[in-house]
């Protein structure tokens, strides 16, 4: 059961299609201080907070304060506050069980037992909001009930669960028949290739570097017919540019975000100078959704958004207020004692998502202008929403592949996300698999992290360890910042190491789609804590790191440099699986309880449920290669079923009762 308060004058985020009815009376199991603007609610120390979907540290938020608000945030480090998302949506599991849900499009903290142990408190930063609470008798059906009502999830075409090699780097054509030769000369499966800001003419977006990529549309059909997609990246800054037809209609038409006097604000990003379009405002929306068309008709099907929360390197006031107090000091005697030099310091610090110049820009929604940092949040969501809403404009029979570095929820029914600028640490692949719970309960089922880690130097034990998780996650893409060590796996030692586990994610393909559609049509988790089916298990409590991957399987990656193996705890019998290096899958049954594992570095490990069955492909190179009819099985159980999903891949008829099929343990 779902219940809505309403506070305030509540701003129309859009991030649920159908608004129920508002409730009158107190908000359950909250003590609402309007006067502090917060709800607070006593957690008993055995309860689990889940949750928040994009953030730092566990799939228990508990023991931390984070904050919703979409920041440019590159150290995912555990002292931060948030990252590029906002989502808002809790549940407590515990002496009571509840979700919650703040529909708000500002600026919101939650101290999930920071300030003081024991107190969950949320607090706003004005008072007009919508609270939900949502009642069930689990934790998955409270879970379920919201998915409800935020709406489906994105669905993206098939070919986008395949692999994908990324760098910010690859600056031409190429650059980029390299990366694809050298995945097909050593039998590597490939997909889609991304192309980072180096592709566009001086950073603008929908243009393409004539010198690089001399006939585009050329390059991405000669790249088709080998089975490569290209993804190219979208920045949400326009540049300044007389003569850009971009920067010149938008101009024209007034649809970039203004600043008090109702001028364009101007803040630069990567091509320096730009305009922030306004993608609050429907009609500018439609436009900038529209630009994509520029590609798509170049043969282009996927992308990504970038730096949409939006990041602004500096604003143009900002900018000139510091050059001339720099210039000031070099008249001085240039001897800055501790307290100048810091502020000679931070005045360039501060230069870059500085919270002042949010507030210096608006947006017009409906004829009134709103100042950017009240609905701060939509941001990137609403940048999302203009290329998905476009999508099904221009490209209404087809699956376009769309995935966002900025969310709230809502943004879920548009696009999928990536989890950002991640770094090559160990702890950062623990921190992806964390992430995929509390991001599937928030609505985001097409997501995945970089593999291998964007920033800072990788190593191969870590990108090969990285690669046996990441096969399971619906987007797997290797990516990594310009300046640090190349990680195409094709550069390291163990290529037939690689070979395999890149090979074992074909072969489980059919599962994968399989799941993630059931995840998305029924509003399940593709991914799930261990806790939302074992209940009363006090140990499946604490486990995080581990997790459910639909209804048949576990996985317990290994996430330590030179570990061996690792200890997995097994709630109930199962059955491992263990893909070796020469592609074969040994079954061996364990009992419940606690095991230590051996993981050389190039076997995967993972764990199939009593009663269940898991299809398997024969794989492929690519994913047309694979033939998903053609499956063989690995059950635990002689009853064993499995409930198959499958579809064209490409088009949105999604709920057709063809597209499931049981299969049987010794029948195909
Ligand atoms: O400020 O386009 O998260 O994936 O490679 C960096 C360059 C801008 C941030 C993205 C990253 C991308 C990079 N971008």
């Amino acid at each position: 059961m779902i219940k809505r308060y309403s506070f305030g004058h509540v701003f129309q985020t859009d991030s649920i299609p159908v608004i129920p009815e508002a409730q009158t009376g107190a908000v359950p199991y909250m003590e609402v201080n309007e006067s502090e603007m917060s709800l607070t609610y006593t957690m008993d120390p055995e309860d689990i907070v889940y949750g928040l979907g994009e953030n730092v540290r566990g799939i228990n938020k508990r023991g931390w304060i984070y904050e919703s608000k979409c920041s440019d945030e590159s150290k995912h480090l555990e002292d931060r506050r948030s990252l590029y998302a906002a989502h808002n949506f809790i549940v407590v599991d515990g002496r009571e069980k509840f979700g919650l849900f703040i529909d708000y499009p500002g600026i919101l903290t939650f101290d999930v037992g920071y300030t003081e142990l024991s107190t969950l408190k949320i607090t706003a930063s004005d008072w007009n909001l919508d609270v939900y609470v949502i009642e069930e008798d689990t934790v998955t059906d409270i879970i379920r009930s919201f998915r409800r009502l935020i709406g489906r999830s994105y669905i993206a075409p098939l070919w986008a669960f395949g692999n994908g090699q990324s760098r910010w780097g690859y600056i031409n054509a190429e650059d980029v028949r390299e990366v694809v030769r050298k995945h097909r000369e050593n039998g590597i499966p490939l997909d889609m290739v991304y192309l980072d800001i180096d592709y566009m003419e001086r950073f603008k977006d929908f243009t393409v570097n004539k010198e690089r990529f001399p006939d585009f549309a050329d390059f991405v059909k000669e790249m088709k017919d080998q089975h490569i997609r290209l993804v190219p990246i979208i920045d949400a800054a326009v540049k300044e540019e007389k003569g850009y037809s971009v920067y010149d209609e938008g101009i024209e038409k007034g649809y970039f975000c203004t600043n008090e006097a109702g001028k364009p604000f101007v803040g630069a990003v990567w091509p320096g100078r730009s305009l922030f379009t306004d993608m609050l405002n429907k009609e500018a929306r439609d436009w900038f959704g529209d630009q994509y068309k520029v590609l798509l008709d170049q043969g282009i099907e996927g992308f990504w958004n970038d730096m949409n929360e939006p990041s602004i390197f500096y604003a143009e006031d900002r900018l000139a207020d510091a050059l001339t107090e720099i210039a000031k000091m070099q008249d001085g005697e240039q001897n800055l004692d501790l307290d100048a030099f810091t502020h000679f310091k931070n005045l360039v610090l501060d230069l870059s998502a500085n919270p002042e110049d949010y507030k210096k820009f608006y947006h017009t929604v409906n004829g009134k202008k709103i100042r950017h940092d009240q609905v701060h949040n939509l941001y990137g969501y609403n940048m999302t929403r203009a290329a998905g809403e476009a999508f099904e404009r221009l490209e209404p029979d087809k699956r376009i592949l769309i995935f966002s570095r900025a969310s709230c929820i809502g943004m879920h029914r548009y696009g999928g996300i990536w989890q950002g600028d991640n770094k090559s640490y160990w702890a950062h692949l623990l921190m992806n698999l964390k992430m995929l719970a509390s991001l599937n309960m928030c609505g985001f089922l097409y997501t995945g992290a970089d593999l291998g880690g964007f920033g800072s130097d990788t190593t191969e034990d870590l990108v090969m360890r990285w690669y046996a998780l990441g096969i399971f996650t619906p987007l797997m893409r290797n990516h990594s910042e310009m300046g640090t060590r190349r990680q195409e796996v094709y550069r390291f030692t163990d290529l037939e190491g690689f070979k395999n586990i890149i090979g074992l994610r074909y072969k489980l393909l059919p599962y994968l789609y399989s799941e993630y559609m059931k995840a998305v049509l029924r509003g399940d988790l593709m991914f799930r804590p261990l806790a939302l089916d074992h209940p009363d298990d006090k140990r499946c409590r604490t486990i995080e790191d581990q997790l459910y991957l639909g209804r048949e399987l576990m996985i317990a990656p290994v996430y330590e440099q030179n570990a061996r193996g690792r200890y997995v705890y097994l709630p109930e019998r199962m059955k491992m699986l263990r893909c070796t290096r020469d592609g074969r899958i040994e079954e061996t049954i364990l009992e419940k309880g606690d095991h230590y594992v051996e993981v050389p570095l190039s076997d995967v490990v993972f764990f199939l449920r009593e009663g269940h069955l898991l299809p398997l492909s024969r794989g492929g190179r690519c994913v047309d290669d694979v033939d998903f009819e053609d499956l063989s099985v690995i059950s635990f159980g002689e009853d064993a079923e499995y409930e198959y999903y499958h579809d064209d891949g490409f088009t949105r008829d999604y709920e057709n009762p063809a597209n499931f099929r049981v299969i049987r343990a010794g029948q195909k």
